[in-house]
């Protein structure tokens, strides 16, 4: 195998347009990528004078005053006014207008224009996943061109860098914090985000395709992939249990809730579903269909005995319970959560049967409206 062929396809991805890539840098695809280039060969091209300079003369020194005999005259000037002044003044004046240049585009990169398109990316150990303001989650990026695109980052864990090197665009995703970034892709085609901090062992898998397309095209997309109920592929709908597993994974219930039996953040969901549940106060309670509903519409009121209260979080009311979801979102999670147990019964089941449901027509769903809805807590 060519051991240069990521490097290669890094720099002359086919898929991707524009000028050729240089050994530095691989093609531009951005609004800013001309700005940063710029910089970056301004500070290079200086860097490599300096270098060049600096070599050269300790050479020439090295040649010109090398000891030529064991008695020698030595010139006494301590010395020069002129010469120290302009190497001090000639570095300060280019160092700070390397500052002034990094730090405008830095501060600019760092302010999203006013009404951009925002995307929330969640960083998590080793993959990346993305939601769009309408509730579509897609593991890979898709944005239109000529579209200011607003980033918003989270990591669950430790350190990622969210970098796609042909928008020039690079940021730290740090937990507990909530950092963003944005850029404007300026040509349709494919480029790759890469995570950018060594986050582990799968850090050199953390990347993620980016497609960038027209906005006809991104809108239509974007419109199929909120559908969760509808097979990507197939576009035939998907049975609910199906539906399910892809609720517990963009919601994120795979980080604290296994299906394996193992104990995680929260209580397994295997053979959860109709056994009996030991709360911390108060008697034992019978996990059938209400009773699960309950917990997850408000996870407050349960407290399982050998978990801590208040780390499940109360904001999946509105994602199962809004007026658009008919509750599908529910049976879905449900059936999902009843599959991973060998105690289920009609019980426990939701109250629709187990197959795929049509799809989500709401038309003010998929234009993007998310109502929201105020708990009323019973
Ligand atoms: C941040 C961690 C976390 C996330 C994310 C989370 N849960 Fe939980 N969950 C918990 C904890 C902790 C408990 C135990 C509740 C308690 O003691 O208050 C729990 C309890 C439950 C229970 C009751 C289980 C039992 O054995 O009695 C259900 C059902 C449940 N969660 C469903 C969900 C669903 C559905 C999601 C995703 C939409 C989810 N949880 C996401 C932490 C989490
Ligand atoms: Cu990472």
């Amino acid at each position: 195998m060519n051991v240069l062929q990521p490097l290669q396809h890094l720099l002359n991805n086919p898929q991707s347009t524009g000028a050729l890539a240089s050994l530095w840098l691989p093609r531009a695809a951005s609004s800013i990528a001309a700005r940063v280039d710029w910089i970056f060969y301004y500070i290079y091209w200086i860097s490599l004078f300096f270098l060049l300079l600096i070599v050269g003369l300790i050479v020439f020194f090295c040649i010109r005053y090398r000891q030529r005999s064991y008695v020698q005259e030595v010139s006494t000037v301590t010395h020069n006014t002129p010469l120290e002044i302009a190497w001090t003044v000639i570095p300060f004046i280019l160092a700070m207008s390397m500052f002034v240049m990094g730090f405008k585009e830095y501060m600019n990169m760092d302010t999203p224009p006013v009404g951009a398109y925002n995307i929330n990316v969640q960083a998590k150990q080793w993959a990346w996943t993305f939601t769009y303001p309408n509730g579509a989650v897609t593991g890979s990026l898709h944005v239109p061109v000529g579209v200011p695109i607003k980033v918003t980052m989270r990591s669950s864990d430790v350190i990622h860098g969210f970098y796609i090197a042909a928008f020039r665009v690079q940021r730290d995703v740090v937990p507990g914090r909530v950092n963003i970034t944005w850029f404007e892709a300026t040509k349709p085609g494919h480029y790759w985000l890469a995570c950018t901090q060594y986050c582990g062992n799968g850090h050199s898998s953390m990347h993620a395709p980016v497609v960038v397309e027209s906005q006809e095209k991104f809108a239509k997309w974007v419109k199929a992939a909120a559908n969760i109920f509808i097979d990507p592929k197939t576009k035939k709908p998907l049975p609910l249990a199906v539906v399910g597993k892809r609720i517990y994974q963009i919601q994120g219930c795979v980080g604290c809730h296994t299906t394996k039996g193992a104990t995680g953040v929260g209580p397994t969901w295997k053979n959860m579903a109709g056994s009996h549940i030991a709360l911390a106060n108060g008697p034992t309670q019978y996990a059938n269909y209400k009773y699960i509903k309950e917990c997850i519409f408000f996870p407050g009121k349960q407290d399982v005995k050998g978990f801590a209260p208040d780390v499940m979080p109360d904001s999946f009311y509105n994602y199962f319970n809004g007026p658009h979801t008919k509750h599908r979102r529910l049976h879905a999670i449900i059936w999902y959560i009843n599959m991973q147990s060998k105690l289920r019964n009609k019980a426990t089941e939701p109250p629709v049967p187990n197959i795929p449901v049509a799809a989500e027509k709401r038309a003010s769903f998929a234009a993007g409206a998310h109502p929201v809805v105020t708990p009323k807590k019973p």
